[in-house]
Protein backbone atom coordinates (compact mmCIF):
# COMPACT_ATOMS: atom_id res chain seq x y z
CA UNK A 1 0.00 0.00 0.00
CA UNK A 2 2.98 2.19 0.25
CA UNK A 3 3.47 2.89 -3.19
CA UNK A 4 -0.09 3.51 -4.50
CA UNK A 5 0.64 7.07 -5.96
CA UNK A 6 -3.24 8.41 -4.36
CA UNK A 7 -0.76 8.85 -1.04
CA UNK A 8 -1.01 12.84 -0.69
CA UNK A 9 -0.94 13.97 2.15
CA UNK A 10 2.25 13.82 4.60
CA UNK A 11 3.01 14.57 8.19
CA UNK A 12 4.95 15.02 11.01
CA UNK A 13 2.87 13.54 13.33
CA UNK A 14 -0.41 11.65 12.46
CA UNK A 15 -2.60 11.50 15.74
CA UNK A 16 -5.41 8.28 16.08
CA UNK A 17 -8.44 10.11 18.27
CA UNK A 18 -9.41 13.12 19.22
CA UNK A 19 -10.41 12.60 22.84
CA UNK A 20 -8.53 14.83 25.65
CA UNK A 21 -5.40 12.98 24.88
CA UNK A 22 -5.33 13.32 20.95
CA UNK A 23 -6.60 17.27 21.73
CA UNK A 24 -3.88 17.69 23.62
CA UNK A 25 -0.97 16.23 21.03
CA UNK A 26 -2.63 18.17 18.38
CA UNK A 27 -2.35 21.50 20.07
CA UNK A 28 1.09 21.23 21.83
CA UNK A 29 2.79 19.61 18.84
CA UNK A 30 0.94 22.42 16.33
CA UNK A 31 2.25 25.37 18.78
CA UNK A 32 5.77 23.92 18.26
CA UNK A 33 5.76 24.69 14.83
CA UNK A 34 5.33 20.83 13.68
CA UNK A 35 2.98 19.73 11.04
CA UNK A 36 0.12 17.70 12.67
CA UNK A 37 -3.65 16.15 11.77
CA UNK A 38 -5.99 13.79 13.80
CA UNK A 39 -7.96 11.27 12.39
CA UNK A 40 -11.24 10.29 14.48
CA UNK A 41 -14.02 7.83 14.00
CA UNK A 42 -16.82 9.52 15.51
CA UNK A 43 -18.20 12.64 13.80
CA UNK A 44 -16.94 15.43 16.16
CA UNK A 45 -14.75 15.63 19.01
CA UNK A 46 -14.65 14.33 22.24
CA UNK A 47 -13.53 10.32 21.86
CA UNK A 48 -15.64 8.17 24.62
CA UNK A 49 -18.15 11.07 24.90
CA UNK A 50 -19.31 10.80 21.33
CA UNK A 51 -20.10 6.92 21.65
CA UNK A 52 -21.01 6.62 24.96
CA UNK A 53 -24.41 8.79 24.97
CA UNK A 54 -26.60 6.16 26.63
CA UNK A 55 -28.76 7.17 29.22
CA UNK A 56 -27.15 8.04 32.78
CA UNK A 57 -23.88 7.98 30.69
CA UNK A 58 -22.05 10.30 32.97
CA UNK A 59 -18.15 11.26 34.59
CA UNK A 60 -17.08 9.59 37.79
CA UNK A 61 -14.56 12.20 38.68
CA UNK A 62 -15.57 15.93 39.71
CA UNK A 63 -16.00 18.20 36.61
CA UNK A 64 -13.73 20.49 38.16
CA UNK A 65 -10.87 18.31 37.47
CA UNK A 66 -11.72 16.51 34.58
CA UNK A 67 -10.64 19.35 32.51
CA UNK A 68 -7.28 20.76 30.98
CA UNK A 69 -5.66 22.59 33.68
CA UNK A 70 -4.20 25.49 31.27
CA UNK A 71 -5.39 28.90 32.81
CA UNK A 72 -7.18 30.15 29.62
CA UNK A 73 -9.58 27.39 29.38
CA UNK A 74 -10.65 26.83 33.08
CA UNK A 75 -10.93 30.53 33.57
CA UNK A 76 -14.21 30.61 31.15
CA UNK A 77 -15.93 27.25 31.85
CA UNK A 78 -17.84 25.79 34.08
CA UNK A 79 -19.66 22.28 34.72
CA UNK A 80 -23.41 22.94 36.23
CA UNK A 81 -22.92 19.51 38.04
CA UNK A 82 -20.08 18.10 40.36
CA UNK A 83 -20.26 14.74 38.12
CA UNK A 84 -21.22 16.16 34.32
CA UNK A 85 -23.46 14.03 32.40
CA UNK A 86 -21.72 12.99 28.79
CA UNK A 87 -24.14 16.00 27.01
CA UNK A 88 -22.01 18.70 29.26
CA UNK A 89 -18.72 17.06 28.64
CA UNK A 90 -19.48 17.34 24.90
CA UNK A 91 -20.41 20.73 25.33
CA UNK A 92 -16.81 21.06 27.04
CA UNK A 93 -15.17 19.71 23.90
CA UNK A 94 -17.38 22.43 21.84
CA UNK A 95 -16.16 25.02 24.08
CA UNK A 96 -12.15 23.06 23.95
CA UNK A 97 -12.86 23.58 19.76
CA UNK A 98 -13.80 27.78 19.87
CA UNK A 99 -11.24 27.88 22.00
CA UNK A 100 -8.34 25.83 20.34
CA UNK A 101 -9.89 25.79 17.12
CA UNK A 102 -8.78 21.81 16.58
CA UNK A 103 -11.57 21.13 14.54
CA UNK A 104 -9.63 22.92 11.56
CA UNK A 105 -6.73 19.61 11.46
CA UNK A 106 -9.09 17.16 12.48
CA UNK A 107 -10.46 14.40 9.57
CA UNK A 108 -13.55 12.95 10.91
CA UNK A 109 -15.23 10.05 10.20
CA UNK A 110 -12.38 8.16 9.55
CA UNK A 111 -11.52 4.96 11.64
CA UNK A 112 -8.09 4.34 10.92
CA UNK A 113 -7.80 0.54 9.53
CA UNK A 114 -3.96 0.06 9.18
CA UNK A 115 -0.61 1.72 9.72
CA UNK A 116 2.32 0.37 8.29
CA UNK A 117 6.17 1.11 9.10
CA UNK A 118 8.26 1.37 5.90
CA UNK A 119 11.95 1.18 6.67
CA UNK A 120 13.63 2.65 4.02
CA UNK A 121 11.46 5.96 4.22
CA UNK A 122 10.89 5.96 8.12
CA UNK A 123 7.44 6.55 7.68
CA UNK A 124 3.73 5.10 8.76
CA UNK A 125 1.39 4.76 5.77
CA UNK A 126 -1.91 4.94 7.79
CA UNK A 127 -5.43 4.07 5.86
CA UNK A 128 -8.65 4.57 6.94
CA UNK A 129 -12.05 2.65 6.71
CA UNK A 130 -13.05 5.43 4.08
CA UNK A 131 -9.53 4.62 1.98
CA UNK A 132 -7.92 7.91 3.29
CA UNK A 133 -4.49 7.13 3.62
CA UNK A 134 -1.55 9.54 4.51
CA UNK A 135 2.13 9.21 5.86
CA UNK A 136 3.41 10.65 8.98
CA UNK A 137 7.06 10.49 10.06
CA UNK A 138 5.67 9.65 13.79
CA UNK A 139 2.22 7.98 14.47
CA UNK A 140 0.60 8.64 18.48
CA UNK A 141 -2.06 6.65 18.97
CA UNK A 142 -4.59 8.30 21.59
CA UNK A 143 -7.32 5.74 21.46
CA UNK A 144 -8.37 6.16 24.79
CA UNK A 145 -8.70 2.85 27.04
CA UNK A 146 -12.11 1.67 26.20
CA UNK A 147 -12.22 2.02 22.16
CA UNK A 148 -12.79 -1.22 21.30
CA UNK A 149 -16.98 -2.40 23.13
CA UNK A 150 -17.20 -6.09 23.90
CA UNK A 151 -20.21 -7.65 22.63
CA UNK A 152 -20.47 -11.38 24.29
CA UNK A 153 -21.25 -14.27 21.65
CA UNK A 154 -24.54 -15.24 22.93
CA UNK A 155 -26.48 -17.46 20.78
CA UNK A 156 -29.49 -15.50 18.89
CA UNK A 157 -27.55 -11.81 19.83
CA UNK A 158 -25.60 -11.50 16.19
CA UNK A 159 -27.81 -13.27 14.09
CA UNK A 160 -30.37 -10.10 15.61
CA UNK A 161 -33.37 -12.57 16.14
CA UNK A 162 -34.76 -10.59 18.75
CA UNK A 163 -37.49 -8.88 17.20
CA UNK A 164 -36.98 -5.80 20.06
CA UNK A 165 -33.76 -3.36 19.96
CA UNK A 166 -30.72 -4.39 21.55
CA UNK A 167 -27.75 -1.83 21.85
CA UNK A 168 -24.41 -1.82 23.48
CA UNK A 169 -23.80 0.76 25.80
CA UNK A 170 -20.82 2.66 23.56
CA UNK A 171 -22.81 1.99 20.20
CA UNK A 172 -25.50 3.69 21.34
CA UNK A 173 -28.24 5.33 18.81
CA UNK A 174 -27.49 9.02 18.72
CA UNK A 175 -30.66 9.74 18.17
CA UNK A 176 -31.25 8.47 21.90
CA UNK A 177 -33.85 5.53 23.26
CA UNK A 178 -37.00 6.21 25.15
CA UNK A 179 -37.63 3.66 28.01
CA UNK A 180 -40.72 5.15 28.84
CA UNK A 181 -43.32 2.30 29.06
CA UNK A 182 -40.53 -0.50 27.89
CA UNK A 183 -39.84 -3.70 29.53
CA UNK A 184 -35.78 -3.27 29.65
CA UNK A 185 -33.18 -6.10 29.86
CA UNK A 186 -29.39 -4.87 31.14
CA UNK A 187 -26.71 -6.99 31.10
CA UNK A 188 -23.53 -6.09 33.23
CA UNK A 189 -22.90 -4.43 36.40
CA UNK A 190 -19.92 -2.34 35.27
CA UNK A 191 -20.09 2.06 35.71
CA UNK A 192 -21.65 1.67 32.46
CA UNK A 193 -25.07 -0.81 33.63
CA UNK A 194 -25.15 0.74 37.10
CA UNK A 195 -25.60 4.27 34.98
CA UNK A 196 -28.39 2.68 32.80
CA UNK A 197 -30.02 0.68 35.66
CA UNK A 198 -31.00 3.63 37.94
CA UNK A 199 -32.26 5.64 34.55
CA UNK A 200 -34.27 2.89 33.32
CA UNK A 201 -35.71 1.95 36.85
CA UNK A 202 -37.50 5.76 36.57
CA UNK A 203 -38.95 5.01 32.78
CA UNK A 204 -39.41 1.69 32.23
CA UNK A 205 -42.32 -0.44 32.76
CA UNK A 206 -40.38 -3.60 33.80
CA UNK A 207 -36.24 -3.63 34.47
CA UNK A 208 -34.62 -6.73 34.80
CA UNK A 209 -30.99 -6.35 35.87
CA UNK A 210 -28.59 -9.38 34.40
CA UNK A 211 -26.00 -9.92 37.47
CA UNK A 212 -22.84 -12.14 37.08
CA UNK A 213 -20.97 -10.50 39.56
CA UNK A 214 -22.62 -7.07 42.43
CA UNK A 215 -20.62 -3.73 41.42
CA UNK A 216 -19.00 -2.51 44.83
CA UNK A 217 -21.07 0.91 44.00
CA UNK A 218 -19.93 3.97 46.24
CA UNK A 219 -21.95 7.25 46.49
CA UNK A 220 -21.22 10.04 44.04
CA UNK A 221 -22.41 12.73 46.10
CA UNK A 222 -23.85 14.51 42.97
CA UNK A 223 -25.02 17.99 43.52
CA UNK A 224 -25.73 20.75 41.09
CA UNK A 225 -23.44 23.67 41.44
CA UNK A 226 -24.58 27.09 41.99
CA UNK A 227 -22.50 30.58 41.56
CA UNK A 228 -21.17 30.27 44.92
CA UNK A 229 -20.13 27.31 44.51
CA UNK A 230 -18.64 28.08 41.25
CA UNK A 231 -16.47 31.05 42.90
CA UNK A 232 -15.57 28.62 45.30
CA UNK A 233 -14.03 26.28 42.72
CA UNK A 234 -12.60 28.88 40.90
CA UNK A 235 -10.82 29.79 44.04
CA UNK A 236 -9.36 26.90 44.53
CA UNK A 237 -8.72 25.29 41.03
CA UNK A 238 -5.00 26.11 40.36
CA UNK A 239 -4.00 24.06 43.71
CA UNK A 240 -6.18 21.30 43.09
CA UNK A 241 -4.96 21.15 39.46
CA UNK A 242 -1.21 21.39 41.39
CA UNK A 243 -1.84 18.04 43.16
CA UNK A 244 -3.47 16.19 41.01
CA UNK A 245 -0.37 15.38 38.81
CA UNK A 246 0.96 14.09 42.21
CA UNK A 247 -1.39 11.70 42.81
CA UNK A 248 -1.59 8.00 42.73
CA UNK A 249 -4.59 8.31 40.28
CA UNK A 250 -4.67 11.63 39.23
CA UNK A 251 -7.32 13.04 41.61
CA UNK A 252 -6.71 15.94 43.58
CA UNK A 253 -6.75 13.51 46.69
CA UNK A 254 -4.69 10.33 47.80
CA UNK A 255 -4.11 7.47 50.11
CA UNK A 256 -3.59 8.05 53.74
CA UNK A 257 -0.58 6.80 55.71
CA UNK A 258 -1.40 4.57 58.05
CA UNK A 259 -2.58 1.40 57.89
CA UNK A 260 -6.29 -0.03 58.59
CA UNK A 261 -4.84 -2.83 60.35
CA UNK A 262 -2.61 -0.46 62.64
CA UNK A 263 -5.75 1.46 64.13
CA UNK A 264 -8.59 0.92 66.38
CA UNK A 265 -11.66 -0.45 65.18
CA UNK A 266 -13.46 2.98 66.37
CA UNK A 267 -10.58 5.11 64.82
CA UNK A 268 -10.76 2.96 61.26
CA UNK A 269 -15.17 3.27 61.51
CA UNK A 270 -15.00 6.66 61.60
CA UNK A 271 -12.30 7.34 58.88
CA UNK A 272 -14.70 5.28 56.90
CA UNK A 273 -17.54 7.06 57.35
CA UNK A 274 -15.86 9.97 56.99
CA UNK A 275 -14.50 9.32 53.10
CA UNK A 276 -17.97 7.94 52.76
CA UNK A 277 -19.78 11.35 53.35
CA UNK A 278 -17.07 12.78 51.39
CA UNK A 279 -18.59 11.50 47.97
CA UNK A 280 -17.10 9.77 45.14
CA UNK A 281 -14.17 7.45 44.75
CA UNK A 282 -12.31 8.92 48.30
CA UNK A 283 -13.69 5.63 49.96
CA UNK A 284 -11.57 3.55 47.04
CA UNK A 285 -8.51 5.95 46.78
CA UNK A 286 -8.03 8.19 49.62
CA UNK A 287 -7.93 5.94 52.18
CA UNK A 288 -6.18 3.42 54.36
CA UNK A 289 -3.09 2.85 52.03
CA UNK A 290 -2.88 -0.96 52.88
CA UNK A 291 -6.67 -1.29 51.61
CA UNK A 292 -5.66 -2.95 48.25
CA UNK A 293 -2.71 -4.65 49.90
CA UNK A 294 -3.80 -6.95 53.24
CA UNK A 295 -6.80 -8.77 52.59
CA UNK A 296 -7.63 -8.39 56.45
CA UNK A 297 -7.60 -4.39 55.81
CA UNK A 298 -9.69 -5.35 53.04
CA UNK A 299 -12.48 -7.08 55.07
CA UNK A 300 -12.62 -4.07 56.91
CA UNK A 301 -13.61 -1.88 54.00
CA UNK A 302 -15.52 -4.26 52.33
CA UNK A 303 -17.76 -4.91 55.77
CA UNK A 304 -18.18 -0.98 56.10
CA UNK A 305 -18.96 -0.85 52.38
CA UNK A 306 -21.76 -4.01 52.66
CA UNK A 307 -23.42 -2.70 55.86
CA UNK A 308 -24.17 0.42 54.59
CA UNK A 309 -25.54 -0.94 51.48
CA UNK A 310 -28.01 -3.31 52.92
CA UNK A 311 -28.88 -0.60 54.85
CA UNK A 312 -30.41 0.77 51.47
CA UNK A 313 -32.27 -2.50 50.05
CA UNK A 314 -35.67 -3.60 51.35
CA UNK A 315 -35.32 -7.24 50.57
CA UNK A 316 -33.16 -9.85 52.13
CA UNK A 317 -32.82 -12.04 48.92
CA UNK A 318 -31.69 -8.94 47.06
CA UNK A 319 -29.66 -7.50 50.21
CA UNK A 320 -27.32 -10.72 49.61
CA UNK A 321 -27.29 -10.34 46.06
CA UNK A 322 -26.76 -7.05 45.76
CA UNK A 323 -24.40 -6.71 48.49
CA UNK A 324 -23.41 -10.41 49.75
CA UNK A 325 -22.16 -11.44 52.98
CA UNK A 326 -18.88 -12.71 51.67
CA UNK A 327 -17.09 -10.65 49.20
CA UNK A 328 -17.14 -11.96 45.69
CA UNK A 329 -13.71 -10.43 45.55
CA UNK A 330 -12.07 -7.75 47.45
CA UNK A 331 -12.88 -4.61 47.17
CA UNK A 332 -11.55 -1.87 44.97
CA UNK A 333 -9.60 -4.34 42.56
CA UNK A 334 -12.36 -3.99 39.85
CA UNK A 335 -13.45 -0.76 39.72
CA UNK A 336 -15.94 1.21 41.88
CA UNK A 337 -19.38 2.25 40.08
CA UNK A 338 -20.32 5.85 41.50
CA UNK A 339 -24.21 5.52 41.91
CA UNK A 340 -26.77 8.00 43.43
CA UNK A 341 -29.51 6.17 43.37
CA UNK A 342 -28.73 2.47 42.43
CA UNK A 343 -29.76 0.71 45.56
CA UNK A 344 -33.10 1.87 46.26
CA UNK A 345 -34.30 0.63 42.39
CA UNK A 346 -34.24 -2.46 43.76
CA UNK A 347 -36.67 -1.91 46.47
CA UNK A 348 -39.45 -0.69 43.07
CA UNK A 349 -41.82 -3.20 42.33
CA UNK A 350 -41.21 -2.99 38.51
CA UNK A 351 -37.25 -3.81 38.89
CA UNK A 352 -35.98 -7.13 38.93
CA UNK A 353 -32.21 -9.05 39.30
CA UNK A 354 -31.72 -12.04 37.93
CA UNK A 355 -28.38 -13.83 39.10
CA UNK A 356 -26.30 -15.30 36.28
CA UNK A 357 -24.24 -17.38 38.44
CA UNK A 358 -27.52 -19.14 39.55
CA UNK A 359 -28.57 -19.49 35.78
CA UNK A 360 -26.59 -18.18 33.23
CA UNK A 361 -27.98 -17.08 29.76
CA UNK A 362 -28.00 -19.28 26.90
CA UNK A 363 -29.67 -17.20 24.22
CA UNK A 364 -31.00 -14.64 23.06
CA UNK A 365 -34.80 -14.99 21.50
CA UNK A 366 -37.20 -13.32 19.40
CA UNK A 367 -38.67 -11.98 22.34
CA UNK A 368 -35.70 -11.68 24.98
CA UNK A 369 -33.40 -13.95 26.89
CA UNK A 370 -33.86 -17.30 27.87
CA UNK A 371 -31.50 -18.60 30.90
CA UNK A 372 -30.03 -21.67 31.59
CA UNK A 373 -33.08 -22.36 33.85
CA UNK A 374 -35.75 -22.89 31.49
CA UNK A 375 -37.25 -19.01 31.98
CA UNK A 376 -37.63 -16.96 29.10
CA UNK A 377 -37.82 -13.45 29.62
CA UNK A 378 -39.51 -11.36 27.46
CA UNK A 379 -38.40 -7.50 26.78
CA UNK A 380 -38.18 -4.98 23.89
CA UNK A 381 -34.87 -3.66 24.65
CA UNK A 382 -32.12 -5.25 25.72
CA UNK A 383 -28.98 -3.10 26.81
CA UNK A 384 -25.88 -4.20 26.78
CA UNK A 385 -23.38 -3.30 29.89
CA UNK A 386 -20.77 -5.67 28.87
CA UNK A 387 -17.72 -3.83 28.66
CA UNK A 388 -14.97 -3.51 26.39
CA UNK A 389 -11.71 -5.14 25.28
CA UNK A 390 -9.88 -2.63 27.50
CA UNK A 391 -6.44 -0.82 27.23
CA UNK A 392 -4.74 -2.84 24.35
CA UNK A 393 -7.60 -4.06 22.23
CA UNK A 394 -8.08 -0.62 20.36
CA UNK A 395 -4.55 -1.01 19.50
CA UNK A 396 -4.74 -4.25 18.72
CA UNK A 397 -8.00 -3.91 16.40
CA UNK A 398 -6.33 -2.12 14.12
CA UNK A 399 -3.86 -3.59 11.46
CA UNK A 400 -0.46 -2.29 12.75
CA UNK A 401 2.36 -3.64 11.56
CA UNK A 402 5.96 -2.83 12.72
CA UNK A 403 9.51 -2.65 10.90
CA UNK A 404 9.80 -6.01 10.01
CA UNK A 405 5.89 -6.50 8.70
CA UNK A 406 4.81 -8.32 11.92
CA UNK A 407 1.57 -7.31 13.57
CA UNK A 408 0.97 -5.62 16.74
CA UNK A 409 -1.77 -7.93 17.29
CA UNK A 410 0.45 -11.32 17.01
CA UNK A 411 3.32 -9.70 19.04
CA UNK A 412 0.68 -9.20 22.14
CA UNK A 413 -1.25 -12.10 21.55
CA UNK A 414 0.82 -13.99 24.82
CA UNK A 415 0.44 -10.87 26.48
CA UNK A 416 1.62 -6.96 26.15
CA UNK A 417 5.01 -5.93 26.13
CA UNK A 418 6.31 -1.93 25.89
CA UNK A 419 8.80 0.73 27.57
CA UNK A 420 7.47 2.69 29.60
CA UNK A 421 3.98 2.24 28.75
CA UNK A 422 4.55 4.23 25.64
CA UNK A 423 6.52 2.06 22.87
CA UNK A 424 6.87 -1.23 22.27
CA UNK A 425 10.04 -3.00 20.62
CA UNK A 426 9.81 -3.11 16.63
CA UNK A 427 7.52 -1.14 15.88
CA UNK A 428 9.45 2.40 15.68
CA UNK A 429 8.27 6.09 15.55
CA UNK A 430 4.62 5.29 16.85
CA UNK A 431 4.10 5.93 20.57
CA UNK A 432 0.63 5.68 22.20
CA UNK A 433 -0.87 7.20 25.09
CA UNK A 434 -3.77 5.91 27.75
CA UNK A 435 -2.18 2.45 26.54
CA UNK A 436 -0.91 -0.35 28.22
CA UNK A 437 1.57 -0.79 31.30
CA UNK A 438 0.54 3.28 31.80
CA UNK A 439 -1.23 4.78 34.56
CA UNK A 440 -4.48 4.20 31.60
CA UNK A 441 -7.37 2.72 33.36
CA UNK A 442 -5.40 3.60 37.19
CA UNK A 443 -5.62 7.70 36.09
CA UNK A 444 -7.82 10.04 35.55
CA UNK A 445 -8.02 11.12 32.03
CA UNK A 446 -7.13 14.38 31.64
CA UNK A 447 -4.45 14.10 34.18
CA UNK A 448 -2.89 11.74 32.44
CA UNK A 449 -3.44 13.39 28.83
CA UNK A 450 -1.60 16.18 29.98
CA UNK A 451 0.94 14.43 32.18
CA UNK A 452 1.94 11.68 29.78
CA UNK A 453 0.90 13.62 27.23
CA UNK A 454 3.94 16.11 27.89
CA UNK A 455 6.22 12.91 27.71
CA UNK A 456 5.20 12.04 24.35
CA UNK A 457 5.49 15.48 22.88
CA UNK A 458 8.94 16.19 25.06
CA UNK A 459 10.10 13.10 23.48
CA UNK A 460 8.61 13.98 19.44
CA UNK A 461 9.93 17.46 20.20
CA UNK A 462 13.06 15.52 20.62
CA UNK A 463 13.56 13.46 17.65
CA UNK A 464 12.17 16.30 15.68
CA UNK A 465 14.05 19.33 16.73
CA UNK A 466 17.41 17.38 16.66
CA UNK A 467 16.55 16.06 13.14
CA UNK A 468 16.54 12.18 14.18
CA UNK A 469 14.59 10.13 12.12
CA UNK A 470 13.79 7.34 14.61
CA UNK A 471 13.09 6.04 18.30
CA UNK A 472 12.09 2.66 18.86
CA UNK A 473 12.06 0.82 22.28
CA UNK A 474 14.07 -1.59 22.71
CA UNK A 475 13.43 -5.57 23.21
CA UNK A 476 15.22 -5.41 27.37
CA UNK A 477 13.74 -1.97 27.92
CA UNK A 478 10.51 -3.53 27.48
CA UNK A 479 11.05 -6.98 29.24
CA UNK A 480 13.03 -4.83 32.03
CA UNK A 481 9.60 -2.45 31.82
CA UNK A 482 7.26 -5.70 31.91
CA UNK A 483 9.00 -7.23 34.61
CA UNK A 484 8.43 -4.05 36.81
CA UNK A 485 5.14 -3.87 36.35
CA UNK A 486 4.36 -7.35 37.54
CA UNK A 487 6.58 -6.51 40.38
CA UNK A 488 4.25 -3.65 41.51
CA UNK A 489 1.21 -6.00 41.15
CA UNK A 490 2.26 -8.84 43.07
CA UNK A 491 2.08 -7.43 46.67
CA UNK A 492 -1.32 -6.37 45.50
CA UNK A 493 -5.02 -7.90 45.40
CA UNK A 494 -5.85 -6.81 41.96
CA UNK A 495 -5.51 -10.59 40.72
CA UNK A 496 -7.78 -11.62 42.85
CA UNK A 497 -10.73 -10.33 40.76
CA UNK A 498 -11.35 -10.84 36.91
CA UNK A 499 -11.12 -7.91 35.95
CA UNK A 500 -10.95 -5.25 32.99
CA UNK A 501 -7.57 -3.99 34.70
CA UNK A 502 -6.06 -7.62 34.23
CA UNK A 503 -7.72 -8.59 30.64
CA UNK A 504 -9.81 -11.66 32.58
CA UNK A 505 -13.16 -10.28 31.29
CA UNK A 506 -12.37 -11.13 28.03
CA UNK A 507 -12.42 -14.84 26.61
CA UNK A 508 -8.78 -15.97 26.18
CA UNK A 509 -7.13 -12.80 26.51
CA UNK A 510 -3.97 -13.39 28.45
CA UNK A 511 -4.38 -12.29 32.05
CA UNK A 512 -1.48 -9.47 33.42
CA UNK A 513 -1.77 -6.30 34.49
CA UNK A 514 -2.57 -3.94 31.76
CA UNK A 515 -2.23 -0.87 33.45
CA UNK A 516 0.51 0.80 35.67
CA UNK A 517 -0.26 -0.25 39.45
CA UNK A 518 2.60 2.11 40.95
CA UNK A 519 0.67 5.41 40.21
CA UNK A 520 1.82 8.57 38.36
CA UNK A 521 4.27 10.44 40.44
CA UNK A 522 6.79 6.71 40.62
CA UNK A 523 5.44 6.77 36.65
CA UNK A 524 6.88 10.13 36.30
CA UNK A 525 10.14 9.50 38.12
CA UNK A 526 10.45 6.46 35.79
CA UNK A 527 9.94 8.74 32.56
CA UNK A 528 12.37 11.50 33.96
CA UNK A 529 15.00 9.02 34.73
CA UNK A 530 14.97 7.94 30.99
CA UNK A 531 14.81 10.92 29.72
CA UNK A 532 17.84 11.69 31.97
CA UNK A 533 20.04 9.39 30.42
CA UNK A 534 19.43 10.60 26.94
CA UNK A 535 16.07 8.24 26.14
CA UNK A 536 17.25 5.13 28.36
CA UNK A 537 15.52 2.28 26.81
CA UNK A 538 14.54 3.49 23.49
CA UNK A 539 17.03 3.57 20.25
CA UNK A 540 17.28 6.53 18.84
CA UNK A 541 18.75 7.30 15.84
P1 LIG B 1 -17.24 -3.19 32.64
O1 LIG B 1 -16.86 -2.49 33.88
O2 LIG B 1 -16.23 -4.04 31.98
O3 LIG B 1 -18.54 -4.05 32.98
C1 LIG B 1 -19.02 -5.02 32.11
C2 LIG B 1 -20.07 -5.83 32.79
O4 LIG B 1 -20.62 -6.76 31.87
C3 LIG B 1 -19.55 -6.64 33.97
O5 LIG B 1 -20.47 -6.55 35.03
C4 LIG B 1 -19.50 -8.07 33.42
O6 LIG B 1 -19.70 -9.06 34.39
C5 LIG B 1 -20.66 -8.04 32.48
N1 LIG B 1 -20.55 -9.05 31.43
C6 LIG B 1 -19.62 -9.15 30.47
N2 LIG B 1 -19.86 -10.22 29.70
C7 LIG B 1 -20.97 -10.79 30.18
C8 LIG B 1 -21.71 -11.94 29.81
N3 LIG B 1 -21.34 -12.70 28.77
N4 LIG B 1 -22.80 -12.24 30.53
C9 LIG B 1 -23.15 -11.47 31.57
N5 LIG B 1 -22.50 -10.39 31.98
C10 LIG B 1 -21.42 -10.06 31.29
O7 LIG B 1 -17.75 -2.17 31.54
P2 LIG B 1 -18.47 -0.75 31.70
O8 LIG B 1 -18.84 -0.29 30.34
O9 LIG B 1 -19.54 -0.79 32.70
O10 LIG B 1 -17.35 0.17 32.28
C11 LIG B 1 -16.05 0.23 31.70
C12 LIG B 1 -15.29 1.39 32.24
O11 LIG B 1 -15.66 2.53 31.49
C13 LIG B 1 -15.58 1.77 33.64
O12 LIG B 1 -14.81 1.09 34.56
C14 LIG B 1 -15.28 3.24 33.67
O13 LIG B 1 -13.92 3.45 33.80
C15 LIG B 1 -15.69 3.68 32.33
P3 LIG B 1 -18.50 -9.45 35.43
O14 LIG B 1 -18.38 -8.27 36.36
O15 LIG B 1 -17.28 -9.63 34.59
O16 LIG B 1 -18.95 -10.67 36.08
Amino acid sequence: MSTTPDVVEEFDVLVIGAGFAGIYQLDRLRSLGHSVKILEAGPELGGIWYWNCYPGARVDTEGPIYQFSRDDLWRDWEFTELYPGWNEVRDYFAYLDRKLDISKDVRFNTRVTAAHFHSGHNQWVVRASDGTTMRCTYLVACLGFASKPYIPQIPGLAQDTFEGRWHHTALWPQEGLDFTGRRVAVIGTGASGVQVVQEAAGEAVQLTLFQRTPNLALPMGQRTLGPTDQAAIKATLPQRFESRGHTFAGFDFDFEPRNATDVSQEERTAEYERLWQAGGFRFWLATFQDTLFDPKSNEYAYAFWRDKVRARITDAALQEKLAPTTPPHPFGVKRPSLEQHYYEAFNQDSVALVDLNDAPIQAVTERGILTADGVEHEFDIIVLATGFDAVSGGLTAIDIRGADGSLLRDKWASGVRTHLGMATAGFPNLLFAYGPQSPSGFCNGPTCAEVQGEMIVETLEHMLSNGHRRIEATPEAEKEWTHHVAELVAPTLFLHAKSWYVGANIPGKPVQMLNYPGGLPLYRAKYAESKANDYAGFQVS
